[in-house]
C-alpha cells in the first residue's frame, strides 16, 4: 500500500513537471517567432525587392559636402575588389559567398564629404549606414579612421562582374567576426552624427 502511495505521488510530480517544461518550450517557440517576423524578411519577390533599392545614397549629417552617390560616382573613386567574401549569420552560419566583388572604401567617402570636426579632439562620431527597410548598422570614428576596421568597411556595387541585386549598392565590414550584422543591403544612407 505504502509503494503504491509513493509511486503514485512520484507519478503525479514528474506529470506537473512535464507540463512546466512544455509550458516553458511553447513560450520560448512563440518569442522566436515574433524576432523572426520582426528582423527576417519572409521570402521577398523580386518585384518587392526592387521597390527597396535606390538609385542614389545620400550622404548626410554632420559632413562639410553631402553627397548623392550613385554606383556610377563610385566607380570614379578607388575602387577595390574582394574575393571570397562570406556572410555568416548571428551563428556563424554562411549565409552567403560571394565569388568576387568591387566596391569603396567607406572611409574615403566619408573622406569626400568631409567630417565636421571643430579641431584634432573632436573626434566622437557614429556613422550609420540606412537601409530603406530601416535596417542599420553603425561605426564610431575611431574605428574607421585610426583602426584597421577602416580599410575593411566597404560601400559594394558589383557581384560576380555584375549589378548587385538586393539594392544597388550594399554595405560590408570584411573584417567582422560575423559578417552578416553589418552587411547592409537596400543602403539609402550614410547619415555622420556627433555624440551629444
Ligand atoms: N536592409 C537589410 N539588410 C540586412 C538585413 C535586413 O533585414 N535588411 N538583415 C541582415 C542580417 S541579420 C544578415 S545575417 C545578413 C544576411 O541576411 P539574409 O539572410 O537576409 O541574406 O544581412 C543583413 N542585412
Ligand atoms: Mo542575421
Amino acid at each position: 500500500m505504502k509503494t503504491k502511495n509513493y509511486i503514485l505521488v512520484l507519478l503525479i510530480a514528474f506529470s506537473c513537471s512535464m507540463c512546466n517544461s512544455s509550458k516553458k518550450e511553447e513560450k520560448n517557440s512563440t518569442e522566436k517567432t515574433s524576432e523572426t517576423k520582426k528582423h527576417e524578411h519572409a521570402t521577398l519577390s523580386s518585384e518587392d525587392s526592387l521597390k527597396l533599392a535606390n538609385h542614389t545614397i545620400e550622404v548626410k549629417g554632420d559632413v562639410e559636402f553631402p553627397l548623392q552617390l550613385t554606383v556610377d560616382s563610385l566607380k570614379k573613386m578607388k575602387v577595390a575588389t574582394i574575393d571570397n567574401f562570406k556572410i555568416l549569420g548571428k551563428n556563424g552560419e554562411v549565409k552567403r559567398e560571394v565569388k568576387t566583388c568591387r566596391g569603396v572604401l567607406l572611409r574615403d567617402i566619408l573622406e569626400k564629404a568631409k567630417i565636421k570636426q571643430e579641431d584634432h579632439k573632436d573626434r566622437n562620431f557614429y556613422i550609420v549606414e540606412r537601409a530603406s527597410d530601416n535596417y542599420k548598422a553603425t561605426y564610431s570614428w575611431a574605428e574607421l579612421f585610426n583602426n584597421p576596421t577602416g580599410d575593411n568597411a566597404y560601400i559594394l556595387f558589383e557581384e560576380n562582374g555584375k549589378p548587385i541585386k538586393n539594392g544597388e549598392m550594399i554595405a560590408i565590414c570584411k573584417n567582422d567576426v560575423r559578417t552578416g550584422p553589418r552587411h547592409v543591403y537596400w543602403l539609402k544612407s550614410i547619415e555622420v552624427y556627433k555624440v551629444k
